[in-house]
């Protein structure tokens, strides 16, 4: 008995809809019968039609069928896409490759799942971004940076684990369409440094090898300081050519075990990480050394942008960590090469509620760049507070960067449009664990899911997305839906409403990142204040502040510059502004703050309320561990207006016009 559950590939019975007759029997057509992936696909598709229509199909390779299923290789369809259509009783899945044909038949599935009739089907989809990733920060010990689903299942005691849980989890991200995966955190330190060693190849080799079975290239995180710490040259410079060789060495030897490895993702120079900048060399100089080396193994080398100053003294105004990345990347521009990738977060901070999009993103205009997420709720809740992150996800992709004179936004930066390139894609820290229910709360299964589908077709919306989440790993029924849904669409603009108002982020208890801690990161070095005083709050990092907003291109810099036209819930991130200011609603911004934070709590009671109803129509067990996270919320939400709400009140002396409990 797994002591996991199957998220959203649960196949259950499910209404019929006529789908069993297509069903009964499945032809394969040009494609390599000894493919692993195809031998996956078709056990999948076995085992969810036998689940949930009850019908145990017969398999049979390149006969052509007048009525069923036939799944055959069309050289016509994009890499990774399919086509599926359904015409006078027989549905035709096509595929040019093995990962479109993977892809097409998880979608027959949820198809059958969400009870939706495969008569009339007509689809066709190729995916909006070449590399789809999950990034997990799983340490060798078993721990996770930033996890709340329990403990890594890639890692116990300093051994890699591959088993039954490592395909299951590779059965999940595929049925989303992801086709990259980071196995550990990007702080490599310890063992890790030693994943690519003798100690850990087989291991290593066998999950590669599990993971390309379902379309997936798996990639390690790297420690720049490698050849110090494994006994190379006393020296991490990339351009000493003892270092240089070292590095030959190593990466011969890990590709001559697994060459079929993706490549390789650095944290550099960045929270005690060592990297180039140690030796007077620039990032450009780093990560060029390691793709040159890796280039004739087709590997690529994911170098992130998170760099910046972690050690700023809080009286100094003029340093802005929200500058950093833009700061440390944009001069070398057009000097990476073809095989690197900047990966960067979506914003200049980090994973805040809201934040403005990283003018890096697009700025760059020579460079394959790759957006970074965090799907972990690391400043969203932990998973305990619910936060589906869809639709923060959509309002980036669809930021309209100006680098351009089309194709401009996020979305067409990093899927390649822009600038025509191919190494470009979607990541994001997932939130998985060995939880029974691999995301700690079963809600936030709709984050795991949604990333994926996300990244696989930008253009789907945050409702579809959860909507069919929902139906696949909660319930078809209209209630459950509806209900859910609501919960889920709202719950963002709810977190952010009862944490930190307008943009300015932080507030949080420290190093932790759960619940309130108003000035915890005040008097820190960690580049994270708000800035306020009895007048006021808020960072002003106009023209006459700290310069950041000019790092967009026109008309966005000015747009942010300007305290009238600056988008409001951005309003404190880029000015600092008397709690007097009257808001475009008619509000203060002290009244504001008060208003939203009680809001936030009573919405928070109405999801707990709606969630109450549906006892009886949503499994015994997901029902008691979302109940139970939604009451820990309550009290979260809770702290949070009392202690800002207290807070501001105090600050500033200005009561709430309603004459609410402020304490
Ligand atoms: C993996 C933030 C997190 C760190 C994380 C870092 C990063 O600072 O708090 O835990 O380290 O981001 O993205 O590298």
């Amino acid at each position: 008995m797994k002591n996991w559950t199957q998220g959203w590939l649960v196949y259950g019975p499910k209404k019929v809809s006529g789908n069993d007759k297509f069903v009964e029997k499945i032809s394969v057509l040009g494609f390599d019968k000894e493919s692993i992936i195809l031998q996956n696909a078709i056990n999948e598709l076995d085992n969810g039609i036998t689940g949930m229509l009850s019908v145990k199909p017969e398999i049979v390779f390149d006969e052509q069928l007048t009525k069923g299923l036939c799944i055959t290789k069309n050289k016509e369809i994009a890499a990774e896409g399919y086509d599926i259509e359904e015409k006078e009783g027989l549905v035709t899945l096509s595929a040019s490759d093995e990962n479109g044909l993977l892809y097409g038949m998880f979608e027959l599935l949820r198809r059958i799942s969400m009870e939706k009739p495969l008569t009339g089907i007509k689809v066709s989809e190729k995916p909006s971004n070449p590399f789809r990733m999950y990034n997990h920060w799983d340490n060798m010990d078993g721990s996770i940076e930033r996890g709340y689903s329990g403990k890594s299942f890639f890692f116990e005691n300093e051994e890699v684990v591959v088993n039954e849980r490592t395909k299951d989890y590779c059965r999940l991200i595929a049925s989303v369409g992801i086709n990259a995966v980071v196995i550990n955190n990007v702080n490599v330190v310890g063992p890790a440094t030693h994943l690519i060693t003798e100690r850990y190849m087989d291991k290593v080799k066998k999950m590669t090898d599990l993971f390309a079975g379902y379309g997936i290239k798996l990639f390690l995180s790297l420690n720049f300081a490698a050849a110090i710490e494994l006994g190379g040259p006393n020296s991490a410079d990339p351009l000493d050519s003892e270092v240089i060789n070292w590095w030959e060495q190593k990466i011969a030897e890990v590709y001559a075990k697994i060459p079929n490895l993706g490549g390789f993702l650095v944290k550099a120079d960045s929270e005690g990480r060592p990297g180039p900048f140690t030796y007077g060399r620039t990032q450009a100089d780093g990560a060029n050394m390691l793709a040159d080396i890796i280039k004739p193994y087709g590997g690529i080398i994911i170098w992130r942008c998170f760099v910046y100053n972690c050690q700023q003294d809080w009286r100094d105004y003029k340093t802005d960590r929200a500058r950093a990345a833009y700061d440390n990347f944009i001069q070398m521009d057009g000097d990476y090469h073809d095989n690197v990738i900047l990966q960067i977060k979506n914003g200049p901070m980090d994973f805040q509620v809201r934040e403005p999009i990283s003018p890096l993103l697009g700025g760059l205009k020579k460079t394959n760049q790759m957006l970074e997420v965090q799907v972990a709720q690391e400043y969203t809740g932990h998973q305990i507070d619910v936060c589906y992150l869809i639709p923060m996800f959509k309002e980036i992709l669809s930021f309209k960067t100006y680098c351009a004179e089309e194709n401009d936004t996020i979305a067409d930066v990093i899927s390649g449009r822009t600038l025509g390139n191919k190494n470009t894609g979607f990541a994001a820290v997932v939130n998985t664990g060995n939880d029974k229910n691999w995301t700690g709360n079963d809600l936030a299964g709709a984050n795991f899911y949604g990333f994926g589908r996300l990244a696989y077709n930008t253009n789907l919306t945050a409702e579809k997305i959860a909507e069919e989440w929902i139906r696949q790993a909660l319930s078809n029924d209209v209630e459950v839906v509806e209900k859910v849904l609501k919960i889920l669409m709202e719950s963002r603009t709810t977190y952010e409403k009862y944490t930190t108002p307008l943009g300015i982020g932080w507030m949080v208890t420290p190093h932790v990142h759960y619940g309130p801690s108003v000035d915890g990161y005040e008097y820190s070095r960690w580049g994270t204040y708000h800035r306020a005083d009895h007048l006021g709050m808020g960072v002003d990092r106009t023209d006459k502040g700290t310069g950041y907003a000019q790092q967009y291109y026109e008309p966005n810099a000015s747009m942010y510059n300007n305290m009238e036209t600056c988008p409001e819930e951005l309003l404190l991130f880029f000015h600092h502004v008397p709690y007097t200011y009257t808001l475009k609603s008619g509000k203060t911004l002290i009244q504001h703050i008060y208003d939203t934070h009680f809001e936030g709590v009573e919405e928070v009671e109405t999801m707990i309320a709606s969630w109450a109803t549906l006892k009886d129509k949503v499994d015994e067990e997901i029902f008691a561990v979302v109940t139970e996270r939604f009451n820990r919320q309550l009290l979260n939400a809770r702290e949070w207006r009392d202690q800002v709400n207290t807070y501001f009140y105090r600050k500033s002396g200005i009561a709430d016009e309603k004459g609410r409990k402020i304490y």
